[in-house]
């Protein structure tokens, strides 16, 4: 299978979103990456609820929820899950990694574990019943535009062989950050399934957004 592409929509221009999300439609976008910050598990504040319902109202693209918010498990019910959707969970943003996992587990939606640059793959192992999908971070989580931590593309060989080892093949795995034309390329041959599209390609200034899409389609493939 091809990798699939998910756009991170802070990266979009929302001045104009109901025009970008035809876009994505018509390019056959297989899902929208919705960053969700809180301020304190990253220095940094983004969307939340609200902005997903508007979302869900103008598109029937599947949500990608990368939740960058401490105890994710408190309001599991926020989001409002529907079948294809995706909820990123961070390892470092809870004691309780299993409980927040199983409770986006719901009504048809993933759950993924998401590790930043710095954390190691140990924790995984422990929760692999519970995910479809490692969240694997390129660089640290927080803001758009950031350069690619190179170790991060060789972690991303090692999660592929950890889930492959543990008979976990159909655990996808999904990268986050600085996913360039010229990146997604590499992380494509280290593994990598899904690939969160922003500045770096698909969101580029002055890039026309189909002829984007349809290049980053071609390293991924
Ligand atoms: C970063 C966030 C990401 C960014 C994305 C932006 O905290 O989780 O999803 O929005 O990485 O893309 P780029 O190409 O600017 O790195
Ligand atoms: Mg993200």
């Amino acid at each position: 299978m091809n990798g699939r592409i998910s756009s991170s929509i802070m990266c979009a221009d929302l001045a104009h979103l109901e025009e970008t999300l035809r876009l994505h439609e018509e390019a056959g976008i297989e899902a929208i990456h919705v960053d969700i910050m809180d301020g304190n598990f990253v220095p940094n504040y983004t969307f939340g609820p609200d902005f997903c319902r508007v979302l869900r109202s103008l598109t029937r693209i599947p949500l990608d929820i990368h939740l960058m918010v401490q105890n994710p498990e408190r309001y599991p019910d926020l989001w409002e899950l529907r079948k294809g959707d995706r909820v990123c969970v961070h390892q470092e943003s809870t004691p309780h990694l299993q409980k927040a996992l199983s409770l986006f587990n719901v009504r048809g939606a993933e759950a993924a574990v998401a590790i930043s640059p710095g954390t190691g793959l140990q924790t995984i192992g422990e929760v692999l019943d519970d995910i479809q999908a490692v969240l694997v971070m390129t660089v640290n989580p927080g803001y758009a535009g950031q350069t690619l931590i190179p170790n991060t593309l060789e972690k991303i060989r090692r999660t592929r062989e950890l889930l492959d080892s543990r008979g976990y093949r159909q655990v996808q795995i999904e990268v986050d950050g600085n996913v360039s034309f010229e990146n997604a390329a590499v992380m494509r041959r280290m593994g990598a399934d899904i690939f969160v599209a922003g500045s770096s390609s698909i969101f580029a200034k002055g890039l026309d957004f189909a002829q984007a899409v349809a290049r980053l389609r071609e390293s991924i493939e």
